[in-house]
């Protein structure tokens, strides 16, 4: 039996993305279940790698249940970090580069070494060397910002761009840290960190597992996102973006 076309599907997202087009879904048309969909999100980011750019680590998505219930897929997904997407904490970025921008306050942690896929839970406390808070852009390929499970993976958890703050050691408790989104100065979304799968660190074994089922391990060095603690907000040109994460401080982008 024929599969998917991995390559046809990878190369649309791509020109998606480049010509800032959203496409329409491409999942139930192409036959894409989710273990051609990692393979698809695998082969859009070799491109991006071809062109010159560095994987520097590694992403979750639809952690908490309010992303969920924006985008009506109830599965946590991960993907992958290149250094094109990474913006300077308080740097800026064009609207008009990307198709539907949102943004969402996270977490992010720094890799002190690689961590087994199958050691247990107990590995973050030595793989993780710092904590910081973080915003993520996303931006989803597909029209109207709709898609199904395979789709969203297909399309690299719609990774856009992240901002990471100051790293902090990590504190002891991580799991009901307050949380806000900021734009121009007002909160638009209150959060904690528990809505990141009731404690971020989870995220982070999840993630350690998740990825190894397709074979990629974390790498010392790169940066982890956990996750977003609240739902995403649609982003535009003028607004400064602050993510609060008590205890740890915050992250900042201006868009132009
Ligand atoms: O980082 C995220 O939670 C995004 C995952 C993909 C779903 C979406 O685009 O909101
Ligand atoms: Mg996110």
């Amino acid at each position: 039996m024929i599969g998917p076309d991995i390559a046809g599907i990878a190369g649309q997202l791509v020109a998606a993305a480049d010509s800032g087009t959203a496409i329409p879904q491409l999942a139930a048309e192409t036959g894409l279940d989710v273990d051609a969909a990692y393979a698809v999100q695998a082969e859009l980011v070799r491109r991006r790698l071809e062109r010159g750019e560095r994987l520097v680590g590694l992403k979750m998505g639809l952690t908490s249940k309010a992303k969920m219930a924006q985008v009506g897929v109830d599965e946590v997904i991960w993907g992958r970090l290149t250094d094109a997407m990474r913006i300077p904490d308080g740097g800026s970025l064009s609207v008009g580069d990307f198709i539907h921008p949102r943004v969402e306050p996270e977490v992010a942690f720094l890799l002190d070494r690689q961590p087994d896929p199958g050691e247990p839970v107990a590995g973050f406390a030595t793989a993780v060397r710092a904590v910081a808070p973080a915003i993520e852009l996303i931006d989803s390929r597909y029209a109207d910002f709709t898609f199904s499970l395979p789709d969203v993976i297909a399309d690299n958890t719609s990774a856009g761009a992240f901002v990471v703050g100051p790293w902090c050691p990590v504190p002891d408790g991580l799991d009901n840290l307050g949380v806000l989104l900021e734009i121009d100065g007002r909160v638009v979304q209150v959060g904690s960190t528990a809505a990141i799968l009731g404690d971020p660190r989870r995220a982070f074994d999840e993630g350690v597992r998740l990825a190894g089922q397709h074979g990629v391990r974390l790498r010392t060095g790169w940066v982890f996102l956990a996750g977003a603690a609240t739902a995403a907000v649609a982003l535009r040109p003028g607004a400064h973006v602050r993510a609060v994460v008590e205890k740890l401080g915050a992250a900042s982008l201006r868009a132009a």
